[in-house]
């Protein structure tokens, strides 16, 4: 092995674990030799209890069964034991043996890893010379009650990209890892130039009834990306203008699938928002039960999660009806309403956004700003309270927000801004009107998912597609003489999308008026 660099593949990483509620009464060999049939690629031994007589027998074991199947075996802290047994390297948490400390006793081809939870800690272990980083903790877990920080897939990409200029280190991020979250923890914790190179994983391997299974589910993801994994098209010349030629063309597409979609919803707005979606050609079904979306997502449908009346039980069913939609991916769309006005909110923001992947995040200034996580924004109930940001500043947070999640943003206002991280498109169409109705900006969020149903090329050009023909729609209705304010203003706006979605369905196209 070249010492300078880690030849090692670090893509499935098992730390194993001792205790009695991860072994369930099976031998620790035997479960480590199951995960490396299952392919496991590196195994890291730790244990936290055992005396270190028994340790450098465990360890003398691992390493044997290791060798067989041509995987490094690394010892967690104790530098004495992976010297006992000739193991390949060591994993060294913060508060354990320096870096300087353990290279000066181990042989020089020894692999030597950091857990680093900060930048800083990332830049030290560099510095020091260190093989990888374990980055973590990713998400919260059981495992390991004691970590100090937890990173989710934005820490984790915000410290891959501050480190992105040291190509020797590899990086595997910790924590909560498992099947179900495994392609979008890889996915969205990659920078633009530095992503990880591997997933390290305890119970998910070791608590699992079949280790080898488990591993070998986890080969599988690995190589793949996640079924809603966002690709921007290459842009053109005129993106914008290109843009908005596909849109009507788009609307036909949507009213001749008819998708579905299953809206998570506050009881404020449901009716009017289903009345819209029927309006349009789509059709809606609303059901706040988490377990029924392991049946619903097997249509052709989105979701969308719009916590506007949250309950001690909302935040549970969002999470089990986002992971059975991720896992088909189909698109899911959250509207974090009211993001910022409450501690509940403000959590649930951050739960969902580490419990699930969501192909659109929709929301007004205040609710985007507590996506991005500037915790310092203090809504006045659900409006979207003071605007501190002029359109630069809008555009610039929607892309970003885009761009870190690597999915597709849309900041509503007077001007929404639109984003998937790469292209930002604003769109003057609306009507004041729209902001007088209750449940008219709740129902973007579900139209998304019906255009995000029907075209899954193009996240951006989907969404735009649905927000010009809803704001169109408000602008045609306004326009009506007998329409004098928000009463007279929701039938005519319901008439006007039955209009386009009636004018779309038979190819013509003469209703577009976009302005972006
Ligand atoms: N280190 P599981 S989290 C061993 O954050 C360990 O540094 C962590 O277990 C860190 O895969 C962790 O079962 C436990 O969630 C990870
Ligand atoms: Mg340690």
């Amino acid at each position: 092995r070249d010492p300078d660099s880690m030849a090692v593949d670090l893509s499935l990483y098992l730390v194993t674990d001792s205790t009695p509620a991860i072994l369930k009464g099976r031998d620790l060999c035997v479960v480590v030799e199951e995960a490396l049939k299952g392919g496991v690629t590196v195994v890291q031994y730790r244990d936290k209890k055992s005396d270190t007589g028994e340790q450098i027998a465990t360890a003398r074991k691992l390493h044997q069964i290791c060798q067989t199947y041509g995987v490094p075996l690394l010892i967690n802290d104790r530098v004495d034991v992976a010297l006992a047994v000739g193991a390949e390297g060591v994993h060294l948490g913060q508060d354990d043996m320096k870096f300087a400390e353990a290279k000066k006793m181990l042989p020089k081809e020894a692999i030597i890893g950091i857990s680093a939870s900060t930048l800083e800690e990332a830049q030290k272990a560099i510095a020091d010379g260190a093989d990888y980083l374990g980055i973590g903790t990713m998400f919260a877990t059981p495992t390991k009650t004691n970590t100090r920080y937890t990173l989710g897939t934005a820490g984790t990409q915000a410290i891959l990209d501050a480190i992105s200029d040291a190509t020797s280190v590899s990086t595997v991020a910790i924590g909560g890892i498992n099947h179900s979250n495994v392609q979008r923890v890889i996915y969205q914790s990659q920078s633009p130039k530095k992503g990880l190179d591997g997933v390290a994983i305890v119970s998910g391997i070791m608590a699992a009834d079949d280790p080898r299974a488990s591993a070998q589910e986890l080969v599988k993801l690995i190589k793949n990306p996640p079924p809603f994994a966002l690709v921007p098209p290459a842009p053109r010349a005129n993106e914008v203008e290109a843009l908005l030629k596909e849109v009507p063309a788009i609307v036909q597409k949507m009213v001749e699938v008819h998708p579905l979609v299953h809206n998570m919803i506050n009881f404020v707005v449901a009716n009017f928002v289903a009345n819209v979606v029927l309006s349009i050609g789509a059709s809606p079904i609303m059901s706040p039960y988490g377990d029924e979306a392991k049946d619903l997502c097997k249509f052709d449908g989105g979701l969308l999660i719009n916590m506007g009346t949250l309950t001690s039980e909302s935040v549970s069913n969002y999470l089990k009806a986002i992971k059975a939609y991720n896992g088909r991916g189909n698109p899911v769309i959250y509207d974090p309403v009211g993001a910022a006005a409450t501690d509940i909110r403000r959590n649930a923001v951050t739960d969902l956004m580490a419990g699930g992947y969501f192909d659109l995040i929709k929301g007004n200034e205040g609710e985007i700003k507590q996506a991005w996580g500037s915790g310092a924004v203090l809504q006045r109930g659900v409006d979207s309270g003071p605007s501190t940001l002029d359109s630069q500043q809008k555009a610039r947070l929607a892309r970003d927000l885009a761009r870190r999640e690597r999915n597709v943003v849309l900041m509503t206002g007077a001007v929404d801004y639109l984003s998937d991280g790469e292209r930002v498109v604003a769109v003057e169409n609306g009507h004041s009107f729209l902001g007088q109705v209750t449940g008219t900006g709740c129902a973007v969020g579900s139209i998304s998912g019906c255009f995000l149903t029907a075209h899954r090329s193009d996240k951006l050009l989907a969404v735009l597609s649905g927000i010009l023909m809803y704001e169109i729609a408000a602008e045609n209705a306004a326009s009506k003489e007998f329409v004098r304010g928000p009463g007279s203003f929701v039938p005519a706006f319901l008439d006007e999308l039955y209009a386009i979605r009636e004018a779309a369905g038979k190819g013509d196209h003469s209703w577009f008026t976009g302005r972006a």
